[in-house]
């Protein structure tokens, strides 16, 4: 009797907790405030991802703030591009009765559990940058809105393929990452699709710095493109090392060599990348334009992929707020998955029936140090 008592009592403090939140903040029609939980890779070898992400997000945030129909509160933790430190900054961020979504974590690999954890706690998640197969589908509270390596690779190959008349490649491929693993998957599957010759398989550790047994074996077989997922820091790495052994054939690269990150590193030896991506700084678009100047404004330097990803990520937050007319995390849910062609610098967005994104991406190459269309 006593437990029964003792479960009663718990389960009426918690209702009666969760009302008075909502009541706080919603009264419908009435401005909605909230606090969203920011999972980023701030520190570490991928940081730049992070940076550009958190930059993304703060200067939306100042933006719909200012405007005033919905007011967010961020609050941001570090996870340093680990599965475990990811865990325990989603398990703190939950915590806060107060916290009603999640933005991040930067990682499939991080998502991979987070996803799980926060499906699990009901509390909506939304990746800007996770690309791997098969994240949405962890829960319905779990959401994207980057372009998928799905979607990203197969587009940039056939680009490739049609240009350079390619017959054979050859793939290199991090063996110890959701991302690049998913990445893999895609590249291989996409280059069995258009019949390619695929020479050798090849693989690589997070952090590794010496990839010459690598490409000297790949360049042995004499590929006419190479394929090769990658995080920024290692695909730099290799396409310098790969220019020095003589190796001068494209790159075709997933969603982590979407970072300007992959130029400072590599300089020259980045020329012949050749990616697809959702977001290009010198469209001629009045809306990408207008971004691009207020980013350059606030941080000095050019928006990249995960910048306006992260950005578009947090009007389709405030979108959805706006109309769930609560700080509720079960609301925002709703919300979120009812979003439809919202208009954003990334093109106009919506959420197919699993929290995935459809999006047409743009094919680009590097060129002289710097990311250009590729036609
Ligand atoms: C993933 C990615 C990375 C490139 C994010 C930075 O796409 O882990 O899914």
């Amino acid at each position: 009797l006593m437990t029964v008592l003792l479960l009663l009592a718990l389960t009426a403090c918690s209702g009666n907790s969760s009302e008075k939140t909502s009541k706080t903040n919603s009264a419908k029609g009435d401005k909605v405030s909230a606090k969203l939980g920011v999972i980023s890779y701030i520190t570490g070898p991928g940081a730049a991802y992070g940076e550009a992400i958190t930059n993304g997000l703060k200067l939306a945030q100042k933006e719909i703030n200012a405007k005033g129909d919905v007011k967010i509160d961020l609050v941001t933790e570090d996870s340093a591009g680990k599965q475990e430190q990811a865990l325990s900054a989603a398990q703190k961020l939950m915590s806060d009765d107060d916290i009603v979504g999640i933005i991040g974590p930067t990682l499939s690999t991080e998502m991979n559990v987070v996803g799980k954890e926060a499906d699990m706690n009901g509390i909506p998640i939304m990746g800007t940058s996770t690309t791997a197969e098969g994240i949405p589908q962890i829960g319905d509270y779990v959401f994207r809105n980057s372009l998928p390596e799905a979607l990203a690779i197969p587009t940039a190959l056939k680009k490739a393929v049609d240009k350079y008349d390619v017959k054979k490649v050859a793939i290199l491929y991090g063996n110890d990452d959701v991302f690049t693993k998913s990445g893999f998957d895609t590249m291989k599957k996409a280059a069995e699709d258009m019949k390619l010759d695929i020479l050798t398989i090849e693989t690589f550790q997070k952090g590794q710095s010496d990839y010459n047994a690598q490409l000297t074996k790949i360049k042995g077989l004499k590929p006419d493109l190479i394929l090769c997922s990658a995080l920024y820091n290692e695909g730099a790495v290799i396409m310098d090392q790969a220019r020095k052994a003589g190796l001068d054939v494209p790159f075709v690269g997933g969603n982590g060599f979407n970072s300007p990150q992959v130029i400072d590193i590599a300089g020259q030896a980045a020329d012949g990348l050749i990616v697809a991506t959702p977001w290009f700084a010198d469209k001629p678009d009045q809306k990408v334009q207008d971004f691009v100047k207020k980013f350059e404004a606030e941080y000095g330097k050019k928006p990249d992929q995960f910048a306006a990803q992260a950005y578009d990520a947090l009007y389709i937050y405030a979108e959805a707020l706006k109309n769930a007319g609560e700080a509720d995390r079960d609301a925002l849910r709703d919300a979120l998955a009812k979003i439809k062609n919202f208009p954003g610098i990334l093109g106009n967005f919506s959420f197919d029936k699993d929290g995935d994104v459809v999006m047409e991406p743009t094919v680009l190459i590097i060129k002289d140090g710097k990311f250009q269309l590729f036609e």
